[in-house]
């Protein structure tokens, strides 16, 4: 717990503190969800693989967009953000058509108001990525026409960009969310953790094939462990067994470490080298 910062809001498994009016503290803990359920036990250090790949893509993404990085704490888990008016909209980016997007097709044909092609099986990799989530006339009813045109802009090309990224190094991000946020200015500022796989839903490209749902490169452990449970996804999630925690583990340290390119240890004892 950060020493004299109040606490302004909780995510599943993060925190938010003001240090000040201009800054807040974004705190990334090691709790998992699954099935959109906490579990009780924790995966060391996913908290720091989560602040160490959003802050490497906030590194790399800057000409795209501003974003409200200022500072990676030591501890690798808390990094230091500049305060913004937030949009109330989620930015979700697909790629692919998978999760509630895959749902919506096979049903209307369309994913929140985007017509697509017909024929298209579970998985498959869209014409054009598509961003949505709300439908594009709400949204535009929330934050006017022209902003909402540069948040959809500036979130294809950061998806455009970190897919093609992740692609080349064996891992497929099927789709992700952004949230932004304006400055004083009332410039567009990236906001919150981005690319991550819990914001993102990251396949291994050696295993991805349309027709088929591919297993999630993180998470697969869990659920394959939570559903050979016949656990009913209702709270309290079951504690993970040592050999799953520790799997699950291993697998969100081989994220950072195919798209860093730099081993985790290295992120460990100096967390600024993914600024640089
Ligand atoms: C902000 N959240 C969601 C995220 C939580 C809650 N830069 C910013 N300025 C103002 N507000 C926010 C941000 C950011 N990021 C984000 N709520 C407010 C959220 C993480 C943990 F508890």
């Amino acid at each position: 717990m950060p020493e004299a910062a109040l606490h302004v809001g909780s995510g599943k498994v993060r925190e938010l503190y003001a240090l000040d009016d201009n800054l807040l503290l974004l705190v990334a803990s090691d709790r998992i969800s699954t099935f959109d359920v906490v579990l009780p036990t924790e995966i060391p250090d996913k908290g720091r693989v989560l602040t160490g790949l959003s802050a490497f893509w906030f590194a790399r993404t800057r000409n795209l967009c501003a974003n409200h990085l200022v500072a990676l704490r030591p501890d690798g888990r808390s990094t230091e953000c500049r305060r913004l008016e937030m949009l109330p909209i989620e930015c979700v980016v697909r790629g692919y058509l998978a999760g509630s997007g895959w749902k919506d097709y096979t049903r209307t044909g369309a994913v929140c108001g985007h017509a697509l092609p017909s024929g298209l099986t579970e998985s498959a990799e869209l014409p054009e990525p598509h961003d949505e989530n709300i439908d594009r006339a709400r949204a535009a009813e929330v934050v006017g026409r022209d902003r909402l045109e540069e948040v959809e802009r500036a979130s294809i090309d950061l998806y455009r960009f970190a897919a093609g990224y992740a692609r080349e190094r064996g891992i497929v991000i099927a789709d992700t969310k952004f949230e932004f946020g304006l400055d004083d200015e009332g410039r567009l500022v990236l906001a919150d953790e981005v690319l991550t796989p819990d914001s993102s839903r990251f396949w291994p490209a050696n295993e991805y094939r349309a027709g088929a749902a591919p297993p999630s490169f993180d998470k697969q452990f869990v659920r394959d462990y939570c559903e050979s449970l016949g656990w009913d996804k209702a709270e309290p999630g079951p504690e993970l067994p040592d050999d799953v925690a520790a799997g699950t583990r291993a697998r969100y340290v081989e994220a950072f470490e195919r798209l860093t390119a730099i081993s985790f240890d290295h992120y460990l004892a100096d967390p600024e080298v993914v600024l640089r």
